[in-house]
């Protein structure tokens, strides 16, 4: 059965591969209309090989809408996702205005998939980039082990900011590389040929936000508010495709042969963890463009009896945003 699908942020970055993802998997759509701010109405976005004309997200009429896949933005979200889940639809929001609600289930499709039914107000929450990749890799061990405490340095790519950030790598290099000068508009400092110690926001206690959200949604997501979580994020000069160092300990003792063994059999996720040269996933050989989380540099942790170390590497802009989100609008449409 087909249905009416809107995408409000559709030119953003990640409203182009849900676009396109929705496409790659035959999402079975009646009518789709395509919504950004006044700026880009009347332009066009790319469809399945047709052009959709934009609407303006401020004056339409959200009635008659099934499913609405918002990536636009918190505060859009926060306006404009409880007017669509009032008319009827269900809501798959990605940004970070309600994943914190009580009353807003937060999912990965391979983690917490029953959660989705569970959504008194109408709108699902899909969780942040970095926090997706790495729980599609940690659910299985925790289950089996309790994942009592985890440290995680993220290596995060530019597209997680948006189009203008990936306009700004693009632009920063160029410069440089023919010595001109690179002013940096959407990071505080160069980005290109750089790492930048800061994602999001600062908070009081000396995080970011960006790093909070791995502490919040992993104890949301698993179910565990016990769970220990140091987060640090850096900003990479990387286009697509978030890495991350993560280090976890556990209730009980896994082997590296166990987990192996788990994230064999796990969802959504491919191991590649040959102990040579090149043996281990990147964003660039691996991630960019594809569905998988990958997991390599698998290693029992030598300062720890219970510790694991691993490398996660996601595209950010499919697992960790659009393509969780389709995932989450199928499990919807298996409920009809
Ligand atoms: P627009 O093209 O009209 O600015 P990105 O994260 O890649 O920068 O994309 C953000 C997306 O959110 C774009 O599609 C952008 O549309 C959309 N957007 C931003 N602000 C608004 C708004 N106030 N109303 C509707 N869409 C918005
Ligand atoms: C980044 N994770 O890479 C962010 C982008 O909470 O959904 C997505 C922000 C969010 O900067």
């Amino acid at each position: 059965q087909q249905v009416t699908v809107a995408i409000v942020g559709a030119t953003g970055a990640v409203g182009e591969t849900l676009l396109n993802i929705l496409a790659e998997r035959k999402f079975p759509i009646a009518r789709l209309h395509v919504l950004a701010s006044a700026r880009s109405a009347g332009s066009q976005v790319e469809f399945n090989g047709r052009k959709i004309a934009v609407e303006d997200l401020a004056t339409f009429d959200p009635s008659g809408v099934d499913i609405a896949l918002f990536s636009a933005g918190g505060s859009v979200s926060k306006e404009f996702a409880p007017k669509f889940a009032a008319a009827g639809a269900v809501v798959i929001d990605n940004s970070s205005a309600f994943r914190y609600d009580d009353d807003i289930p937060l999912v990965v499709a391979e983690v917490n998939p029953e959660q989705v039914r569970n959504r008194p107000r109408g709108i699902i929450a899909n969780p942040n980039c970095s926090t997706m990749q790495m729980l599609v890799a940690l659910a299985p061990i925790h289950r089996e082990a309790g994942i009592t405490r985890l440290n995680v340095a993220t290596y995060q790519s530019v597209s997680g900011t948006g189009r203008r950030a990936l306009e700004e790598l693009g632009k920063q290099t160029a410069r440089l590389l023919n010595f001109q000068d690179a002013e940096p508009e959407v990071y505080p400092v160069q980005i290109a040929f750089n790492v930048i110690p800061h994602g999001g926001d600062f908070t009081e206690n000396g995080y970011t936000t960006e790093e909070m959200k791995l502490v919040w949604e992993t104890r949301k997501i698993l179910g565990d508010e016990s769970i220990g979580v140091n987060a640090t994020v850096a900003r990479v000069p990387v286009f697509y495709g978030h890495s991350e160092a993560v280090h976890i300990e556990t209730r009980d003792k896994i082997t590296v042969e166990r987990a192996r063994e788990l994230l064999e059999q796990a969802p959504g996720l491919e191991i590649v963890d040959e102990r040579v040269g090149g043996g281990y996933p990147t964003a660039v050989t691996h991630a960019s463009g594809q569905d998988p989380v990958y997991v390599g540099r698998l290693r029992e942790d030598i300062s720890h009896p219970r510790g694991l170390s691993m490398w996660i590497v996601a595209d950010n802009i499919r697992k960790g945003a659009a393509l969780n989100a389709v995932q989450l609008a199928e499990l919807v449409l298996a409920e009809r």
